[in-house]
């Protein structure tokens, strides 16, 4: 027997339980199908900071309270370069706007929180998801779950399948444009039971790049750019402390306390958009349509505004008829992945350390810092970006 419900989501990831939770909370039925188990999904150690419009629609559709007790509001981030000192990016007083360090960890708990709350049909470890028949009026999908064949039939198809997903394969070669630009290093993350600087911290320096960050009052974490070519056993901790406080530079980095790693990773960074994010009846939302460098804190952020614009046009679609949202959702959605796409390569080039990189690079990278350093207009430019633009009515 075929399980039939209205939107079937591939992906469990925040992107696709998110988007399950709004739905619901509209009434309107949806189906997710998830490759990794549970646990899997909720060990996963990846974004940190929350723009406002993030904060605000999580609050609003009911996912606010443990993210206001354990998150930490910021109103200023911190860049620091070639010993000059600090330079404190006011994001409240130039974008009017603060920003939120709270873990995507703890965001996917919260969801599969809520989602047990209300019996929302999550299927996990769902193999060999395939997608069929997305330009027909009932798309549908087929999985393997506990070796039995089974098939979801929709009105319409949500990749939330991530960069490796299932969904982004079934458009067309002849409709389907990739944008790809691949950055010459990794990022090297750890974290440590230790307690974090108050700000968040982006380091430029001629050994490469490095961040500093939390997860609450006792979890830090930090980031050390590195080659491709490493793996974390070519990192102790000892080392990275020893690189991370020489990347923050002589007056941040003595404030840095070390500790044991708890987890320690290294993800590739890339820029990566396919358009569009709509064919026939299904759309893409997420890391399945988009990647972006960290640099900018915009992943997480991004999956949520492309949630927010369709959650809105398959609320205006089965409760109002209309259905401008929905026809109107690749276009809009893809406005602000380019800004973000854009802002995230931006702020990469400007921070990191390039392998080719010439004497004359680097100083220009400097001077560009020292240029931010005195113009409250580029500085205004930056906070707005970071902050995050408002998403479109
Ligand atoms: P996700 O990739 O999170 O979720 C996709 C889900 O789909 C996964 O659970 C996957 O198991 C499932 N799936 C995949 N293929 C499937 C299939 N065929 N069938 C069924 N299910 C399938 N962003 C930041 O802002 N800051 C950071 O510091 C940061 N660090 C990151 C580190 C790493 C290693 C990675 C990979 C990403 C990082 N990101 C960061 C970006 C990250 O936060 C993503 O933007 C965010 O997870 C996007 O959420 P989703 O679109 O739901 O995709
Ligand atoms: C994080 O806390 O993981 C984090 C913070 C800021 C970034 C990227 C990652 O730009």
């Amino acid at each position: 027997m075929a399980i039939s419900t209205r939107v079937a989501i591939i992906g469990a990831g925040p992107a696709g339980a998110l988007l399950s939770h709004i739905l619901d909370r509209a009434g309107i039925d949806s189906v997710v199908v998830e490759r990794s188990s549970r646990d899997h999904v909720l060990g996963r150690i990846r974004a940190g900071v929350l723009e406002w419009g993030t904060v605000e629609l999580l609050r609003e559709v009911g996912l606010g309270e443990r993210m206001d007790a354990e998150g930490h509001v910021h109103a200023v981030n911190n860049i620091v370069w070639s010993g000059r000192g600090v330079l404190t990016l006011d994001i409240e007083q130039h974008a009017g706007s603060r920003f939120m360090s709270y873990g995507q960890t703890n965001l996917q708990e919260d969801l599969y929180e809520a989602a047990d709350r209300r019996g929302a049909a999550i299927h996990f470890e769902a193999a060999d998801v395939e997608v069929h028949d997305v330009t027909s009026d009932r798309p549908w999908l087929t999985f393997t779950s506990d070796g039995e064949q089974e098939r979801i039939e929709a009105d319409y198809i949500v990749g939330c399948d991530g960069f490796h997903g299932a969904s982004r394969q079934a458009i067309p070669d002849t409709v389907l444009r990739t944008y790809l630009k691949e950055y010459p290093f990794g990022w090297l993350g750890i974290l440590s039971e230790t307690p974090p600087l108050e700000h968040i911290v982006y380091a430029h320096h001629e050994r490469g790049f490095a961040l500093a960050s939390q997860r609450n009052p006792r979890l830090s974490r930090y980031y050390v750019q590195c080659p491709l070519t490493d793996s974390i056993d070519d990192w102790s901790d000892d080392r990275f402390w020893s690189e991370l406080t020489t990347r923050l530079g002589p007056v941040v980095g003595p404030s840095i306390v070390t500790g044991p790693s708890i987890e320690k990773s290294i993800a590739p960074l890339r820029s990566f958009v396919a358009e569009p994010m709509r064919h026939g009846n299904l759309f893409l939302a997420g890391d399945a349509a988009h990647i972006v460098p960290p640099t900018g804190a915009k992943g997480l952020n991004l999956a949520v505004s492309d949630v927010f614009y369709l959650s809105r046009g398959f609320q205006a679609h089965y409760l109002d008829g209309d259905d401008h949202y929905l026809d109107g959702y690749s276009d809009m959605a893809l406005r602000r992945v380019w800004g973000s796409v854009r802002f995230s390569w931006w702020l990469t080039t400007l921070l990191h350390r390039f392998p080719d990189q010439t004497d004359f690079d680097l100083r220009a990278q400097e001077a560009e810092l020292d240029y931010l350093a005195s113009s409250t207009h580029a500085q205004a430019a930056m906070a707005e970006q970071y902050a995050g633009l408002p998403f479109e009515s």
